[in-house]
């Protein structure tokens, strides 16, 4: 009977309206004559989401069988945005659903834009991990995602009187029909209490962690399905609930408030996900969420472990876990505690085990987003943790010792802890020791790593385990599902969609770079993106696009070293420029819509400013008439997912323009330049080995080099160096309150007085690589093929390549497709 009832649902038209109805009427209780599109969209999403119960068990139940090693990928972030439309792609149900669903009534289209951004990520990491599972469903690993499961996530941006505004990014309202809550799976997560000493039988001295308060971590599973393959795969995401519902004691007595104080205290850890992208902020409730995270994970990892009962020196033959950032660093603290209080291994067995599991991805080498934890306060929150971290610093420094006899500031450097009052905890260099490899996210970056922050321990530990995986993106959301237009056109030069599982055939598309009826065909499907973009500017900000300019983006969170300002202040320069041209001047210029999307952190004084004088200059400059043919300035309140979803294929330009040495990789830049837009960027993270793909003809590099940057800080520190002439012309216009009050800009200009990230060393090649940019934009046709060409090189920035590089270089895993049988 099991067998019978339980195989996949078929997916003839009849039987995808009799599981929408049967959702609507049971699932939802509503009836046909109470069906708004809201319900029409949950309806669609439970039918749809049957079909990924069905695989996902078919997917566990071939995994529990054969028992192969699997990866673990821990984060705290994981971007993953709307789901409906990308399951029906990957699950190939599109077309199905969509003639199934117009004959009940509605259209696909509209029930997709009722969904809610699942958005539990800042940025780029984030969105990382996210295409990553897509990847590991799509090639068959046998992987699982970790993380959190944030009630509210990134905060939704609204512009008040240009100025960015947060709102709480509640978005289970609604329920959410692509998770499912196993209540049967939950463990205890302790915090606190004290740390006892005791001899056990054979007479060894160990230590137990007792008291203290628990609470309970519940799974919620979110099934990611591959694209074309019967494997789909699960993000495990907790959530907190209190150990005891309610005080009864405390109630008793009268005392309400204390009787449910606890029980709000433990559902708060997992309420918020944290707003700071590449910035540290040390909150309490921040490190007992990665503790919390740690501990149900590794609990969660341990049981599935032992069901097979094999011995403990067997554990990196089956699991690798794979650390996104140090954010999960805990994990490797908590495993090492586990082996040996509470398995009874002896420290060398534990910590052979440990580094033989572990492997750490580093997103940053900015000095303020490196994680450094106060000692008194993971002390308090976690006091066996700190004996043990303590414990292999000591022995880790004694091996240093022995390489380095006497060499007293490398141990100083190395140390995981930073002397000084308090105390710190270096959770990269935790990370670093925990760890059988690290690795960076583009090349220059990974040689960065190698040669900045870790470069005492490439000494020590040798270069071997310090490698590069180079970031990607998935095809699948980013082209596929993002620009259906394009896809298909290249699904028919290619005969076929198996491009889009081995995104290096995309190459044979170069061929046609040079035919201009395909040139056409290619340039229609940009302006028809455009058309898109436009009516969704216009819907949002009331402001009117024409699709003939050239659209130049730059979406990404608010940051000084990603250079948004440096942006604005070339938008403010083509403005006054265009203001003193005279009219036969004038027809000569290429119209140019700017835009601008992306978050600040909302304590992120400057970054907002930034935003601030965005909006205070579109107010101005789209006011113009003189004109409003040739610029247009737009920012997009509340990026996300989706918003880049319309954003991306509809850019001619996209700008990545970070200081040389500033951006780890960037990932957008791949999405662009895939989508048939071309870059304007620095010599910077992954736009390197974008032009290295494309050709330097094919990409707009400016600016001052990775090797350059710290003698020019050095000489204008110490040089008295004047500023860039048009950037003083720039600054001096926003002084004259053209924009607006210009007192409020006062502290942004301030930054540029010591101007860290060369912004007035940079501006005048800028503007020069704009003028590039504005003379090859005239050439349509020429324009066309750069952008074909271009698109045709991406094959290498696929998220399937990222993940095939980790899975033999680092995971040691090899994929198990989920047969028929299952
Ligand atoms: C410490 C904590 C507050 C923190 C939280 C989030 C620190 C960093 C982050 C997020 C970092 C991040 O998104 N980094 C980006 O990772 C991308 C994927 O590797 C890179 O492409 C991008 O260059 C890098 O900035």
């Amino acid at each position: 009977i099991w067998n019978e009832f339980s195989k996949e649902e078929s997916t003839d038209e009849a039987t995808i309206q009799k599981s929408f109805i049967r959702h609507a009427t049971k699932t939802l209780a509503r009836s046909s004559y109470n069906m708004d599109q809201f319900a029409a969209y949950q309806a669609t999403a439970h039918s749809v989401r049957d079909h990924l119960i069905d695989r996902w068990n078919a997917t566990q139940h071939c995994h529990s069988v054969k028992d192969p090693k699997r990866v673990y990928y821990m984060s705290l972030e994981f971007l993953i945005g709307r789901t409906l439309d990308n399951a029906l792609l990957n699950l190939n149900l599109k077309d199905h659903y969509k003639r199934a669903i117009g004959g009940i009534g509605f259209t696909i289209e509209d029930l997709v834009d009722e969904e809610v951004d699942a958005a539990l990520g800042n940025g780029g990491l984030g969105r990382l991990a996210a295409c990553f599972m897509d990847s590991l469903a799509t090639l068959d690993y046998p992987a699982w995602g970790y993380g959190i499961r944030y009630e509210y996530g990134i905060f939704q941006q609204k512009l008040v009187d240009g100025y960015q505004t947060e709102y709480p990014d509640y978005w289970l309202t609604f329920g959410n029909p692509w998770e499912i809550q196993r209540l049967d799976v939950s463990y205890d997560v302790r915090f606190r209490g004290y740390v006892e000493k005791y001899v056990d039988v054979s007479g060894q001295t160990r230590y137990r962690w007792e008291g203290g308060e628990k609470v309970v971590a519940v799974a919620n599973d979110y099934p990611i399905p591959g694209f074309q393959t019967k494997n789909c795969i699960n993000i495990r995401l907790w959530s907190s609930k209190p150990k005891k519902e309610f005080d009864f004691a405390s109630f008793n007595e009268g005392n309400y408030d204390k009787s449910v104080e606890e029980q709000k205290a433990a559902e708060n850890i997992t309420s918020v996900l944290y707003p700071n992208d590449n910035h540290m902020v040390g909150k309490v409730l921040r490190l007992k969420q990665q503790y919390f995270f740690v501990s149900a994970t590794l609990q969660d990892i341990i049981r599935r472990f032992k069901k097979t009962s094999r011995p403990w020196s067997e554990f990196p033959q089956q699991v690798s876990i794979q650390l996104n950032d140090t954010h999960p660093t805990l994990s490797i603290v908590e495993l090492q505690r586990i082996l040996i209080d509470e398995e009874g291994l002896t420290w060398d067995e534990a910590w052979d085990i440990v580094t033989h599991t572990y492997s750490y991805t580093n997103h940053t080498v900015l000095p303020e987003a490196l994680e450094k934890w106060a000692v008194p306060l993971i002390s308090d929150l976690l006091p066996r943790h700190m004996m043990i971290i303590f414990e292999l610093n000591l022995y880790f420094l004694q091996r240093v010792e022995k390489l380095f006899p006497g060499d007293r500031d490398r141990l100083r450097r190395m140390s995981v802890i930073e002397e000084g009052h308090p105390q710190y905890v270096r959770m990269a260099h935790l990370a670093a020791i925990g760890s059988h490899h690290v690795n960076g996210v583009a090349e220059l970056h990974s040689e960065l790593v190698k040669t900045t922050i870790f470069a005492d321990f490439v000494e020590f530990f040798g270069k071997e385990k310090f490698v590069n995986v180079t970031n990607g993106v998935t095809p699948r959301r980013w082209l596929h599902q993002a620009n259906p237009g394009l896809s298909t056109l290249i699904s028919e030069k290619l005969g076929g969609t198996a491009w889009l599982k081995d995104l290096s055939q995309l190459d044979k598309i170069k061929a046609f770079a040079d035919d201009v009826g395909f040139q056409n065909r290619f340039m229609d499907i940009k302006y028809k993106n455009k058309i898109r973009l436009a009516e969704y500017v216009k819907d949002v900000t009331g402001v009117t696009l024409s699709p003939d300019a050239l659209f130049d983006v730059q979406c990404k969170r608010l940051h000084e070293y990603k250079r948004q300002h440096m942006n604005i202040f070339g938008v403010i320069h083509r403005y006054e420029k265009l203001k003193s041209m005279s009219k036969a001047e004038l027809e000569k210029v290429v119209p140019r819509v700017v835009i601008f999307a992306g978050k600040a952190a909302p304590g992120y004084y400057t970054a907002k400013l930034i935003i601030k004088l965005i909006t205070s200059v579109a107010n101005v400059v789209n006011a113009d008439p003189q004109t409003s043919e040739y610029l247009k300035l737009i920012f997009i309140p509340n990026y996300n997912v989706s918003v880049a979803e319309i954003l991306i294929p509809a850019s001619d330009l996209s700008q990545h323009i970070s200081t040389a040495g500033t951006e780890a990789s960037g990932t957008s830049n791949m999405k662009f330049v895939l989508n048939g837009g071309l870059i304007l960027g620095t010599v910077d993270g992954a736009n390197i080995e974008i032009g290295e793909e494309v050709g330097k003809d094919n990409i707009f590099f400016f600016g001052a080099l990775t090797a350059e940057v710290e003698d020019i800080r050095h000489h204008q520190m110490y040089h008295n160096v004047a500023m860039d002439a048009k950037l003083q012309g720039v600054i001096k216009s926003i002084q004259s309150g053209r924009y607006g009050d210009s007192v409020i800009f006062e502290p942004l200009l301030g930054t540029l007085r010591s101007d860290y990230y060369l912004l007035s060393k940079d501006f005048t090649p800028y503007l020069e690589a704009m003028e590039r940019v504005d003379a090859a934009f005239k050439n349509k046709s020429a324009w066309a093929k750069k952008c074909i060409t271009a698109a045709a090189s991406m094959g290498k920035f696929s998220s399937d390549r990222s993940i095939q590089d980790y899975a033999k270089r680092i995971w040691k895993i090899t994929p198990v497709p989920t047969t028929e049988e299952f």
